[in-house]
């Protein structure tokens, strides 16, 4: 029942997810939390030794910043995972106040240059293959900015950026429609961020984080759309209620999870060779955060298994014939059911533990780490 394209899903995971997070109005601290990006990979570690699909981490320069790269990719590897994509941060220094790759002066611009040129140099001793650039540069009100001139800024940082990405190596461009910047982001949308790294080259791509659009935005189309142009290179998965919530994939709406899964199936980013990188993007801000990583890995693989049992010969059939509520009903039966025991079965064949949740609690991991990891001060969002 669970369809072997499933074996080549691998999903990366945040290490800002392991750290203390919440919102603007407080910051809970949560005992076992990390201290450094040593910790925060050990729990990433438990999070693909108990699931089996979350074979790399994300690190965010500079929280995650070390004086040895090279080692701390082989400390990753001892523990089991790789270091995945280096996330750039042009959002936490004063100097950005009115923008980073966009900004009128063009020290500034250099500023932020120079650190995705470091952040390239950070990927060559890491080994990672894709430079995440999510940009908060952006303006609240109107006639504050050039929307045209920040555009044209852009594109001239960003060309100056990608002449450094090595051969083997990708930059994706993350677009979000508002925040920190509310009247206009410079990359609010998959069209600015298409329009952007077209212009750079083959491996210029886009990255799609599912918190990051209108309310009852159709993120399934764009994932077709882009797909088609051969020009996604990425999700940050995460469920949103209201705004960029980062709460837990597939918890607000599994359905969407589904259509979007099938999307992703039915573009080829699932078969073997695909570069598509699948990322969460989220926090755990009142729940347990190793559960919380564990739950979200689970949510996809779930949505992907279903997705998978979409009988496709029998929809593109109903599709041409006309038959709209036959077609529909294949979607929706696919989505009804149950894949969670063929899922445990799955694991169980590949010595897994059929229920990667239970089996965090018997480990005593939790114990451990909140005994261990006191002193020091507990990573956060930021940090
Ligand atoms: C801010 O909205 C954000 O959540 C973006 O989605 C980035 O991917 C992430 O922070 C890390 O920089
Ligand atoms: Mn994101």
């Amino acid at each position: 029942m669970i369809d072997p394209l499933v074996d080549n899903l691998r999903i990366e995971l945040p290490s800002w997810a392991f750290g203390n997070s919440g919102t603007r109005f407080k910051v809970f601290g949560t005992p076992g939390v990390p201290r450094n990006v040593h910790e925060k990979i050990a729990d990433a570690a438990t999070v693909h030794r108990l699931t089996g699909l979350a074979p790399t981490v994300a690190l965010h320069i500079p929280w995650d910043a070390v004086d040895d790269y090279s080692a701390l990719a082989r400390y990753a590897e001892e523990l089991g995972v790789r270091l995945g994509t280096i996330n750039s941060n042009t959002f936490q220094d004063d100097v950005y106040k009115f923008g980073s790759l966009t900004h009128t002066d063009k020290a500034v611009r250099q500023q932020a240059i120079d650190h995705h040129l470091a952040c390239i140099e950070v990927m060559h001793q890491t080994g990672s293959r894709d430079l995440k650039i999510w940009l908060a540069d952006g303006t609240n009100y109107p006639g504050q900015g050039d929307i045209r001139g920040r555009q044209e800024r852009l594109a001239e940082s960003l060309s100056t950026i990608y002449q450094h990405i090595g051969a083997h190596q990708r930059m994706v461009l993350e677009y979000k429609f508002f925040e920190p910047a509310m009247y206009m982001t410079d990359v609010p949308d998959w069209g600015t961020a298409y329009a952007q790294v077209n212009a750079l080259g083959d491996r210029a791509k886009v990255c799609l984080d599912t918190g990051h659009h209108a309310p009852g935005t159709n993120i399934e189309f764009i994932v077709a759309q882009l797909l088609r142009l051969g020009k996604l290179g990425s999700f940050d998965f995460n469920s949103r209620f209201y705004a960029d919530d980062d709460l837990i994939v597939g918890a607000a709406d599994p359905f969407q999870l589904f259509r979007i899964m099938f999307e992703v199936i039915r573009g080829g980013a699932l078969d073997a060779g695909s570069d598509v990188a699948l990322m969460l993007d989220q926090c755990h801000n009142v729940e347990a955060k190793i559960p919380g990583q564990i739950r979200s890995v689970l949510n996809v693989v779930e949505m992907t298994a279903r997705a998978l049992l979409v009988d496709r010969a029998a929809l593109t059939a109903a599709q041409e014939s006309g038959d709209v509520l036959g077609a529909n009903q294949i979607m929706m039966d696919a989505f009804y059911t149950d894949v969670r025991p063929a899922l445990a079965q799955w694991r169980t064949d590949r010595g897994l533990p059929a229920d990667p949740i239970g089996a965090f609690a018997a480990s005593g991991y939790q114990d451990t780490i909140n005994a261990e990891r006191t002193g020091g001060t507990q990573s956060s969002w930021g940090a």
